[in-house]
């Protein structure tokens, strides 16, 4: 199978790093290309529609999109310990917490849009909303860090992880580990998984 891919997308990082721990990144070949909103990528709009990273083209040709469901995927080819709990409340626990994670990268990329436009052409509105997000999200995370770090591996954790991960990339100024010092001692343990470290971001073209 093969990944549209790219060592700057943190939605890309979250698919490859649930590669990682599925034992399954050996079986993904991986195309480097970019995307942004403004500009789409002939290549990528081939296969979806949106634009998006992360695409899996399947060896069939059928395509997975977006992270979510690639992350499914991936993890039901591996019959090994699952990160999306089967059901219950473990499951929809897991789930929310992807969507928190995915969420603020989500704002976290409006928010690096906004920054790159020229300065009279920024919304000092949007950009106070976002860091109001950002903090909220933190302060969530913060509560939730002591459970985090003793439930089973998920797919909220490696969401989680992602996010706070481009916040290091892009967002260093902000400081998250002084709001959330349980979190960030979390996520000190996560960063020395193999997964992780295999899939840092580079700002490479
Ligand atoms: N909800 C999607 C979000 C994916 C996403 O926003 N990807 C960005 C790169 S990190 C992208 O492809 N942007 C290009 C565009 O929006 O045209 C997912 O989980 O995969």
């Amino acid at each position: 199978m093969k990944l549209l891919w790219s060592s700057r997308s943190p939605f890309v990082r979250k698919v490859m790093i649930v590669a990682h721990e599925a034992g399954l990144a050996e079986r993904i070949a991986t195309e480097r290309v970019v995307v942004a909103p403004a500009k789409p990528n002939a290549l990528v709009m081939a296969a979806n529609p949106l634009n998006k990273l992360p695409t899996l083209i399947l060896d069939d040709g059928r395509v997975l999109y977006d992270s979510r469901v690639i992350s499914e995927y991936l993890d039901g080819l591996n019959p090994g310990p699952k990160l999306f709990p089967a059901a219950g409340p473990a499951r929809f626990e897991a789930l929310r917490r992807q969507a928190l994670g995915d969420g603020m990268l989500d704002f976290l990329l409006l928010w690096l849009a906004e920054r790159n436009r020229p300065v009279p052409q920024q919304s000092a509105e949007l950009l106070a909303a976002l860091k109001l997000k950002l903090e909220a999200s933190l302060a969530q995370l913060e509560r939730e860090a002591a459970d985090i770090a003793t439930t089973p591996l998920g797919i909220g954790h490696i969401a989680v992880a992602v996010a706070l991960g481009y916040l290091d990339f892009r967002f260093a100024v902000e400081n998250w580990r002084t709001l959330c010092p349980g979190l960030a001692q979390w996520h000190a343990d996560f960063a020395a998984r193999p997964s992780y470290a295999a899939t840092a971001h580079a700002d490479v073209y």
